[in-house]
């Protein structure tokens, strides 16, 4: 099981708005075949690795999610297991999708074969955090990126912001683009940095979405993220009932309107609007405001800090804006889960407690 979550794991950035899953197939303590979750989301994980085993008679097949018992751009995978004469399924999650949620592990055990549930679960469910908290929660997981001086800098007083991490460290970052549906920033941050936000030198030629926050769609369109908004998704969320510049309509780009709160748009709004769309799994990469809002409205999952040798000072700018707290008892808090050296840098991974 905990390769097939392995496996499963591949398809993370690629199978939005579908579930990462990974399938083994097992005879005899021997791998037959394996498969995982196909980019769009097709094919199944389960469809294939069979597709993969000329003969699964009497195999066990180890899926990290219920196999899917609807006809949806896809036949049944339940089906497929049981056409295939598999005699034992092992699965680590039910699928809360409504077309499915045990009506897979139903089928298969009509069909006789034996069918166990739950191992593994807590390692499956973090792995599809994201498909998960879609449907659940209407909302995607969230990660938080952060690129700090040691004193939580991320730029000088003049916005010199470049670079404060090493090469390794913004290498690492686009790997971590590369496990995400999307990366969202604030309009400040696309506007001072006029950042590209793809995947690049990593062999990868799937793209995130790229989402910017922009409540008066105050972005040019000359920008880079609209010059290239034809072949890489650009995403804009803005205030409802604002006419775009003719310049934005020729761009590709999609604009998505979302309720606003006070002087932004609304944080949660904009996680249920993204979800809505699809995206399971979305990296912010700031700025301060942005980021202090999503992490306010206790909406960010995980953090990943990406520390440098570096000090600029109070008048440096702070990497996340203002949370308005009161009292220390309403500080949102994270726990550790990961500490990497990467080139001259410390990458910390935090979780939300
Ligand atoms: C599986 N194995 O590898 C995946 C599953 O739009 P469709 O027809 O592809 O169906 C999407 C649903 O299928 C998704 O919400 C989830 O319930 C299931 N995805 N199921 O057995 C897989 N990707
Ligand atoms: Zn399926």
């Amino acid at each position: 099981m905990r390769l097939a979550i392995a496996l499963g794991r591949r398809g993370l950035g690629q199978v939005w708005p579908n579930p990462a899953v990974g399938c083994v197939l097992v005879r005899d303590g021997r791998i037959l075949a394996r498969g995982w979750t196909g980019p769009g989301g097709r094919p199944h994980a389960e469809a294939a690795a069979l597709a993969r085993c000329d003969d699964a008679r009497g195999a066990t097949a180890y899926v990290s999610l219920e196999p899917c018992a609807h006809h949806g751009r896809t036949p049944p995978c339940s089906d497929a297991l049981v056409r295939a004469g598999v005699a034992r399924v092992v699965t680590a999650l039910t699928d809360p999708d409504p077309r499915v949620s045990g009506r897979g592990h139903a089928r298969l055990r009509a069909a006789g074969i034996e069918v166990v549930e739950g191992v593994e679960a807590e390692l499956a469910h973090a792995a599809n955090a994201g498909f998960l908290l879609r449907l659940t929660a209407g909302r995607p997981f969230l990660t938080l990126k952060l690129a700090l001086t040691l004193d939580g800098r991320i730029a000088t007083a003049s916005g010199e912001s470049r670079w404060i991490t090493g090469p390794e460290s913004r290498r690492a970052v686009h790997a971590l683009r590369a496990r995400h549906d999307a990366v969202l920033v604030g309009a400040g941050t696309a506007r001072a940095d006029d950042p590209d936000l793809t995947v690049r030198d990593l062999g990868v030629t799937h793209q995130p979405v790229r989402v910017v926050a922009s409540r008066n769609l105050e972005l040019d369109p000359e920008s880079r993220l609209g010059r290239s908004a034809g072949e890489v998704p650009v995403w804009l969320l803005h205030a409802p009932g604002l006419t775009p510049s003719e310049g934005w309509a020729a761009t590709g780009a999609r604009l998505i309107d979302c309720p606003t709160g006070q002087d932004a748009l609304d944080p949660r709004a904009m996680m249920a609007t993204l979800a809505r769309e699809g995206l399971t799994r979305v990296l912010c990469e700031g700025g301060g405001a942005l980021a202090a809002s999503l992490i306010g409205a206790g909406l960010v999952d995980e953090l990943v800090i990406f520390a440098a040798g570096k000090m600029i000072g109070a008048e440096g700018r702070a990497g996340l804006g203002p949370l308005g707290l009161t009292s220390l008892s309403d500080a949102p808090g994270f726990e550790l889960t990961h500490v990497q050296q990467i080139g001259p840098d410390l990458c910390q991974t935090w979780r939300r407690r």
